[in-house]
């Protein structure tokens, strides 16, 4: 036992618990909600990086967090891990994420950070055996270290192609060894600075290329898991290829791999490409590629992706609506992809965070079972495209041409009635459930 928790007592529900105590006052982990526990329904994650690897820097200043973790060798990583996991014993939740650059120490070579992974990889492996926790994806960071300053997969030297590639390849072995549940590709420098000293075309296609060998070498490992690609449309570049969920849908379809890849949608990123998160959920529910979520909030002033904590219990809910609409998660879940603010330096203050993100998740997800169990939405939505269940509106969708629409339209029998579209009425029907 570490004792960086040493005064916190694990979490439990306790609705009625008094104010200035950690309890959950809406996640009820066995509660049954739309015929399956929450837990299950939620499957919450824990990220890395944002808890235990980001040290509290912005633009103008850097680390604010002193932990006694910090540092670039492999005992300080094992402490790490140890601290992590007590953090997953005290919250509960039953998934965890990393990137491999958030969980061993840099090597001097390719080759030495490889047998540092590995050797972390082993040390996780028997402590969610232990306790349980799993791996809800994995992914690389092709971004942070300086080779990949021009890109990972889209950088116009073909050596770090190569060493991206390599790195996915020990990213994605690893995931499968834990038993991970999705793999996730999120292309961090994969766009440009300056389209002046860009071949797009070339940078596309070498995305392209390594997505297939990605699901190749997927099934030659027998992974079983979900690839999925997290759109985002920029910061750090100025123009990132995976702009949003049309985007990305629109390359799976070029490189023919619109069956094989999902994605994973996080709300700061529909925030920065001018969408709404439910809409980002709705789009991809729509063309059949919803994986999973990144769960936080962006600050609607800034302008930029500032993963917080989500605390906004209506956008939560019209999420989940989507979510739930589509089926809920298969093998994604809720990550969350949030930080604390760099003022918030205490250990109570992670713990704090993630018990007050898993309650508003939780509100919003009862919200949204609630209302999809209710069905107004639905029959609304039914009853303003009824029109189209009438077999002359089906001949248009099927085999009708211009013209013999043209001569029914001509002979009279049409004559359109605009209709309210009663949004009002709407949002005010979703006020009662939030
Ligand atoms: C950054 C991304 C990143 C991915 C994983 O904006 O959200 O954290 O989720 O690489
Ligand atoms: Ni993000
Ligand atoms: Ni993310």
């Amino acid at each position: 036992m570490t004792d960086f928790f040493a005064d916190i007592s694990p979490v439990k529900y306790a609705p009625d618990a008094p104010a200035d105590t950690l309890a959950y006052r809406h996640y009820n982990p066995d509660e049954i909600v739309a015929g399956k526990r929450m837990e299950d329904h939620l499957r919450f994650a824990v990220a890395w990086w944002h808890s235990f690897a980001w040290p509290g820097g912005d633009p103008f200043g850097g680390q604010t967090f002193d932990r006694p973790w910090f540092g670039n060798t492999m005992d300080l990583a094992r402490l790490k891990a140890d601290v992590a996991f007590e953090m997953f014993a005290l919250l509960g939740q039953p998934y965890y994420c990393w990137h491999d650059a958030d969980i061993r120490p840099e090597g001097d070579s390719f080759a030495q950070s490889k047998r540092n992974f590995e050797e972390i990889i082993d040390y996780l492996g028997t402590k969610m055996e232990t306790q349980g926790t799993k791996l809800l994806w994995g992914t690389a960071n092709l971004f942070s270290h300086r080779r990949f300053m021009s890109g990972a997969a889209t950088n116009p030297d073909p050596e770090v192609f190569a060493w991206s590639a390599a790195t996915v390849k020990n990213c994605l072995d690893a995931t499968h060894k834990l038993k991970g549940e999705n793999y996730v590709l999120w292309g961090g420098r994969e766009g440009y600075e300056t389209l002046l000293n860009t071949d797009l075309k070339r940078e596309r296609a070498q995305a392209g290329r390594m997505l297939q060998m990605v699901v190749d070498y997927k099934h030659k490992i027998g992974f079983k898991g979900g690839i999925l690609i997290e759109p985002k449309p920029q910061e750090p570049t100025k123009h990132q290829y995976d702009y949003d969920v049309a985007t990305v849908y629109g390359f799976l379809k070029e490189f023919g791999l619109e069956g094989e890849v999902q994605v994973n949608i996080e709300q700061g990123h529909a925030i920065l490409a001018g969408h709404s998160f439910e809409h980002e959920l709705a789009t991809a529910s729509a063309l059949g590629i919803f994986g999973s979520i990144d769960m936080n909030r962006n600050d609607y002033q800034s302008g930029w992706d500032t993963d917080q904590f989500p605390n906004t219990v209506p956008e939560v809910a019209l999420a989940y609506y989507e979510v739930l609409k589509a089926g809920g998660f298969t093998t994604g879940g809720t990550n969350f992809d949030a930080k604390l603010r760099r003022q918030s330096l205490d250990p109570v203050d992670l713990i704090a965070a993630h018990v007050g993100g898993m309650d508003v998740c939780a509100r919003g997800f009862k919200a949204a079972a609630a209302m999809l169990a209710d069905g107004g939405l639905e029959e609304a939505r039914a009853a303003r495209y009824a029109g189209w269940d009438a077999p002359q509106a089906q001949t248009w969708l099927q085999d009708a041409t211009l013209d013999q629409i043209e001569t029914t339209v001509a002979g009279g029998a049409i004559d359109p009635q605009p209709r309210s579209g009663r949004q009002e009425i709407l949002e005010n029907y979703v006020n009662r459930f939030v």
